[in-house]
Parts: C-alpha cells; structure tokens; sequence
C-alpha cells in the first residue's frame, strides 16, 4: 500500500508551476514539472490584477497533466497542495462566485487606505498583536478600499484555489499571518481590530493548519482532471514562503534562530526561523514581520525588494529591442568592479510596473551619484543594493532577535544567481549555501508527504530530507564562487 506521489501547485508572483513529488526519507524528495506557466499582473477593469481565471485554467491543466503522467507511471496521486504570494484575496458570493479578478498588491489603491486604518488603529497597537512588517498593500489596507463587502467572503488565493477545488471555505494559518488581523503569539484571528475597523468576523473563513485536509475534490473537479474523486486537497504552508523556508536544507535542532535565510524570488525574505514572536518597539521601528511558518514557528524576517527590479528591467530593455540572455546580463554585470551606486531596494517607489531603469537611475541621482543607462552597471547596481540589504537585515534580525548566525542559506529562482551569492555572502561575511531553486514545491510536497505519514518528525527531520536530496552551492565570503560542492 504505497503511499503515492503528491502533487504541488506552486504559483509565484512570476510563474506558476504543477509537479509530482516522489518522497524518500533516505535519499530525499525528487520533483518532476510537469506543468509551467507564466504569471504576472495586469491591467482589468482599471486595475492591476491577476488573471485568475486564466491561472485556475494552468492549475487544471497541470493536474491534469500530473494525472496522466502518474498513470503512465502506475502511481497514485496520494493528495495535491497548493501555494501561492501572500497578502491577495478573491471575494466570493453566497453561491461560490468569484465576484472580481483579484487586485494585485501591486494596484496603488491601498495606499489611500493606510492612514485611515492608522487613525482607528495605530501603528504600534496594531504591531503589538500582529506582529507584521508595515507594507502599503497588506490586507487590511487593501480591504480598508473596499466599497462593500456584504454577503461576500474574502478568500486568500491559495485557499480560493482549494475552494473551487473542494468546495471547503477555509484559511490556511502561515497566510493569514500575512493579512494583519491575525493574532501572532495566540495564532487565532485578531477579531477586534475586524471590529474595529468594521469587517465582519467571519469574512475570512475559519483556520486551517498546514497538514489538515480542506476535502475532497468535488466530484466535477474530480473528473475534470481525471483523478479519483476521492483524492484529498491538503493545507501546506499555503504562503509561498513559508513552504520556502521549511525547506531550507540548514542542519538545526529546531531550537529557533540559528540559520538564516534569504528566500530570493520577486521578493527577497530575510530573516531567522524563531519559536516565539518578537513584538517589541525596536523590532517594529526596524519594520520586521512575524509570519507564521509550518509546525506553528515564527517566520522573522523582513520584506525587501527582490529580483522583480531586474525582472521589470528586463522587460523595458525587451520593449525597447534588447533582449540580452540573463546569464550574459549576470556575467557583464560580476565583470563590472564593486563600489558602484547602490538604490534602497525597499523602496516602494519600485513597487509599481512602469520603466525600472530610467526609475533605478532616478533613484541613484538622488544620492548624487550617477548610474549610466547600461543593463549590465543597472543589473550590477541591483545585485549590489540587494546584497547589502541582506546584509543589513541579517545584523538587524541577530540583533532584534538576540541570536548569531553563522550560514546563510539562499533559496528559489535567485539561487541560481552567483553573482548575488557571492555578493551575499561577501556583505554578511557568512558562507552562503545556495539552493534548492525549487524549496517552494519541495515544502509543499513534504507537509502533505508527512499528512499521508509516508514521512515523519518536525521542521529538522524534514529538513534532513531535503538536503539528502538537494544539490547544494557553497559560496565563501571575499572569495569566488569555486566550492561547488554536491552536498
Ligand atoms: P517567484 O516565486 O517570486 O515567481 P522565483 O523564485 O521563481 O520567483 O524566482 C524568479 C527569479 O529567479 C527571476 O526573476 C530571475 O531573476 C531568477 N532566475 C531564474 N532563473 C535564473 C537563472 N538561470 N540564473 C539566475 N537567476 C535566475
Ligand atoms: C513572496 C511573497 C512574500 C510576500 C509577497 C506579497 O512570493 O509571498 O512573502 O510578502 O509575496
């Protein structure tokens, strides 16, 4: 009675994914893509979205897809999870409708909404009991612009995905945590601040921990993919990057704060894994979050800018007929020599999508430097100014959290990035161990592998896993990235 292959819908703020996850406790989890889609917003009705009926579509046909290619394999599909970018909501009526594409947190709107939301709750009661980094467009401010909410249900989009996947309403925790009305030391809903600022208490659905099942596929769903009806959907951390952060392949014994980790995708999250909330003044001054993580840990990290600025710039550089291959783009970038200007990658000057480099560049005139208009010194200067972001908020965190670290790992798209390794590694002075570039997925996969007990342990076993598995890139500060190490 085997227990099966798992499948994982992982969708990032760039691309989406479907995969298999075959799972051995001793040589670790393999995955196999067999669905890839590209993501990313757009302009509708006036606002900046996402598609996600376009992206229900992908999820459908990678299930699909894992369907077949599991029969074809004589596997089981044992249960799929799902995760996806935090902070988002779809309104649902009474009867399941999905009343509006998403808003992206990238729309400007809620910018409006934070000053009122300030005036009925202020910033440190409000960091008090959330523990959450300030961001214009976290949940709250984004609900604050709401016309009218009633008889609707706001579902985060992993869980709107499983909704129409099961017909289950539910929450899952380590996204809720991102929302600003969840409680981070009782890991419940902060009601009272939904009262306060006249959202009704039952607007999100109930919790549901990574583990849990929200159900059964609907029958219709069942057969639309071609999978047994019976085949559970199962929480993971539904956050992408809490799934990122449990599988970050550190040697720890689990006791909080003795790794540290940059989960480098559009965004970059840099932080520490801790047992308990750090909900103090100092902590909120220097603007760190308390996410919820898989197995009830505190995800402590902060939100800076991430490779979406280069992304963004590829794509000016693209409209206007230059399309340079991103490894050479990288490589005229390390020949470039260090010392160049450097922007504040946590700007949110950069969060909307209009013309990164004349913005990059803008940006640096205002230090009084100069930045010539070249993709390789503007990749340079991003890869410059994100590394010393790291490294600033690594001391940060070791100091607000009273721990010392002596690794940084680096995981997702950017881990495939030497260049940003090594300069990480060379502005926190820590050795940085790169990969895997896919630790969303495989998070995903080993939660739900642990649900169908083909695996067991906490955070550290599971960590052991990935690693048995994972090709791994060691990087030394002040040096080059030589010690290519099969780990
Ligand atoms: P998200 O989950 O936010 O969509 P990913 O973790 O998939 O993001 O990371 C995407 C980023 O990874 C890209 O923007 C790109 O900069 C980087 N990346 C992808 N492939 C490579 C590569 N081969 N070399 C260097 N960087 C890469
Ligand atoms: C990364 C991420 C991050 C959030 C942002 C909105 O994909 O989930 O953790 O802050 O998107």
């Amino acid at each position: 009675n085997a227990p099966g292959v798992f499948a994982a819908v992982d969708i990032g703020a760039s691309s989406g994914r479907v995969m298999l996850g075959r799972v051995s406790p001793e040589s670790g989890v393999s995955l196999e893509t067999v669905h890839r889609f590209p993501n990313g917003v757009v302009e509708i009705d006036g606002g900046l979205r996402w598609n996600f009926d376009a992206l229900f579509a992908e999820v459908l046909a990678g299930l699909r897809t894992a369907a077949t290619v599991a029969a074809g394999q004589g596997e089981r599909i044992a249960s799929i999870g799902i995760d996806t970018w935090a902070v988002d909501y779809g309104l649902v009526d009474a009867g399941g409708n999905l009343a509006a594409q998403p808003f992206s947190y990238r729309d400007d709107r809620s910018r409006a909404a934070v000053e009122p939301v300030h005036r009925t709750l202020d910033p440190e009661r409000l960091y008090a009991t959330t523990g959450l980094q300030f961001l214009q467009f976290n949940t709250i401010y984004q609900l604050a612009t709401e016309p009218d909410l009633g008889g609707l249900q706001a579902l985060l989009i992993p869980d709107l995905i499983a909704f129409l996947l099961t017909g289950a309403r539910r929450t899952e925790a380590t996204n809720a945590s991102t929302t600003g009305l969840f409680d981070a030391v009782a890991g419940e809903w902060a009601t009272e601040f939904m009262a306060a600022l006249g959202l009704r208490k039952d607007l999100f659905p109930p919790l549901i921990q990574p583990g849990e099942a929200y159900g059964a596929l609907l029958p219709a769903m069942a057969e639309e993919v071609g999978l047994p009806s019976g085949t559970l959907v199962v929480a993971v951390g539904s956050h992408d990057t809490a799934s990122a952060v449990a599988a970050v392949p550190a040697d720890t014994n689990g006791d909080g704060g003795d790794f540290a980790y940059v989960s480098s995708g559009t965004w970059s999250l840099v932080g520490l894994e801790l047992l308990h909330p750090v909900l103090t003044e100092a902590s909120r001054e220097a603007n760190f979050t308390n996410e919820r993580g898989v197995d009830g840990t505190i995800r402590y990290l902060r939100n800076i800018g991430g490779l979406w600025l280069l992304s963004e710039c590829q794509r000016t550089w693209a409209s206007e007929g230059f399309q340079p291959d991103l490894t050479a783009l990288l490589a005229a970038a390390a020949a470039l020599p260090s010392g160049g200007p450097q922007i504040n990658a946590d700007d949110p000057y950069f969060i909307a999508p209009d013309n990164m480099p004349e913005r990059i560049r803008a940006a640096v005139r205002r230090t009084g430097e100069v930045l010539p208009n070249d993709p390789a010194a503007i990749t340079r200067c991003i890869m410059d100014s994100l590394a010393a972001g790291y490294a600033r908020t690594l001391a940060d965190a070791e100091r607000l959290a009273d721990r010392s670290v002596g690794v940084v790992h680096v995981v997702g798209g950017g881990s495939q990035n030497a260049l940003l390794c090594q300069l990480t590694a060379d502005a926190t002075r820590r050795p940085v161990i790169a990969g895997p570039v896919e630790a969303t997925a495989l998070g995903n996969v080993l939660v739900q592998a642990r649900a169908a007990g083909a695996v067991t342990g906490g955070l550290p076993e599971l960590r052991r896993i990935i690693a048995a598995g994972a090709s791994l890139r060691r990087y030394e500060p002040a040096g080059f990235p030589v010690t290519a190490s099969q780990n």
